[in-house]
């Protein structure tokens, strides 16, 4: 980072600085949740896996909507960005039923104010990806809300220009996955407008940790999927006697190995390209 950097936020796995009024730096660590805990251990360049392919979609989602991207920085995890005025509103395109979406249909039919057919089961694909707006909760818990409450947050006009960008980028993206072999369940955007007032796309896009990616082969409704790279994680804390309260537990090295090569996998399926080139030379996934 460099030494001017003035640090504005943090995450649970990324920090955020200002490089002046009008650029912003974002680092993605090595930093793993699981049940919402942040782990002790961590998953060696996990921070790069998710701002390469980051990065990637931006390069290649331009046409639907501009980003703001504005160049990766040579260690592969930090993001000089435009600074916007976010959204008060994360917007989150669901193709298939699962989390909180398998949860508020089974309990009410609908999600988010659409209602879907009976019968579904969980993991099913839906008749059509829908948008699921939802806010930050004073909990730090995202809470789910209807259209009309996110129209009313931030303009009705505003909100069918953010329905029509997310459910465009999230058509693009699955097929694109799709055609590599992963299903993009669901994935979240996060989207802000610049100084002239245009809609950007901001944050992180289309990565593990913003989507549910899983494996087509196996994908089988009825039950949950296997996480695409946190499964290892998953079943270990599983098979302690753990109650998903801080402090979690430190992760066997073969499990953290194990995790690192599914976020790799997934980096090489969805680029086409070799990670180790990335790491040489992060500019690979904007050519
Ligand atoms: C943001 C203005 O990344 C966040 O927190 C974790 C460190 C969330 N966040 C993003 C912003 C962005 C972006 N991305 C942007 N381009 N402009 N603000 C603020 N918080």
């Amino acid at each position: 980072m460099p030494d001017a950097a003035v640090h504005v936020a943090s995450g649970k796995v990324r920090e955020l600085y200002a490089l002046d009024d009008e650029r912003l730096l974002l680092v993605a660590s090595d930093r793993i949740s699981t049940f919402d805990v942040i782990l002790p251990t961590e998953i060696r360049d996990k921070g790069r896996v998710l701002t390469g392919l980051s990065a990637f979609w931006f390069a290649r989602t331009g046409h639907i909507v501009p980003n703001h991207l504005l160049a990766l920085r040579e260690d592969g995890r930090s993001t000089e960005c435009r600074r916007l005025e976010m959204l008060p509103v994360e917007v989150v395109v669901r193709g298939y039923l699962s989390g909180s979406g398998w949860k508020d249909y089974r309990e009410t039919g609908a999600v988010s104010g659409h209602a879907l057919p009976a019968g579904l089961v969980e993991s099913d694909r839906l008749p059509e990806p829908i948008v699921t707006p939802a806010t930050k909760a004073s909990s730090g818990h995202d809470e789910n809300i209807d259209a009309a409450t996110a129209a009313a947050l931030v303009g009705a006009e505003r909100w069918a220009e953010v329905e029509s960008v997310a459910l465009a980028l999230y058509a693009f993206a699955a097929a694109y996955a799709e055609a590599r072999g992963i299903i993009l369940a669901d994935t979240k955007f996060e989207l802000g407008l610049d100084g002239a007032g245009t809609l950007v796309l901001g944050d992180e896009a289309l990565t593990p940790d913003s989507s549910r990616f899983w494996p087509a082969k196996g994908y089988q409704p009825g039950g949950p999927q296997p996480s695409y790279d946190k499964q290892f994680v998953r079943d270990f804390c599983e098979s302690l006697d753990w109650d998903k309260s801080y402090p979690g537990p430190e992760v066997p090295a073969d499990v953290a190995a194990g995790t690192r090569a599914r976020y790799v996998e997934a980096f090489e399926l969805l680029t086409g390209l070799a990670f180790e080139d990335y790491v040489a030379d992060p500019q690979v996934v904007l050519r």
